[in-house]
């Protein structure tokens, strides 16, 4: 009778265990949070773009122009790693947006600092297209 009760207690601490267990290794797949960039002709939106060190974040950059524009910013590129499914979207240090085109890129900063940003388009960084990230 004891053995029975005692069997039945740890079947149950057992199964609570998996409980927690489960929940913490859902904790450590949290998707990586948003951070909208509007670009227009000429200026980003935010003009400042706050992120956190080794955080995951998902850049969501939309062109709203009626031109192409670039998201160039090789010293952040190079304080960051980028996830391996949007690698390809960074050449040179910068992201191509054609007019009224999306792109979402996963990265996560690892270096804190204050990053420049501007698009490298002829003129357009003279005419306000610059904006810093700073990660902290
Ligand atoms: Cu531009």
């Amino acid at each position: 009778m004891m053995f029975a009760h005692l069997r039945a207690l740890c079947l149950a601490l057992l199964s609570q265990l998996v409980l927690i267990v489960g929940v913490a290794a859902q904790n450590t797949n949290v998707p990586a949070s948003e951070v909208d960039v509007t670009l227009t002709s000429y200026a980003f939106a935010p003009s400042m773009i706050s992120l956190k060190a080794n955080v995951p974040v998902r850049l969501h950059l939309v062109n709203n122009a009626t031109k192409s524009h670039n998201f160039y910013a090789p010293e952040f590129f190079a304080a960051s790693t980028i996830a391996p499914a949007d690698k390809s979207k960074v050449v040179d240090g910068g992201v191509d947006l054609d007019d009224g085109q999306t792109v979402d890129l996963t990265i996560t900063p690892t270096r804190s600092g204050s990053y420049h940003l501007e698009c490298t388009h002829f003129l357009h960084a003279m005419l306000g297209m610059t904006a810093q990230i700073k990660v902290q």
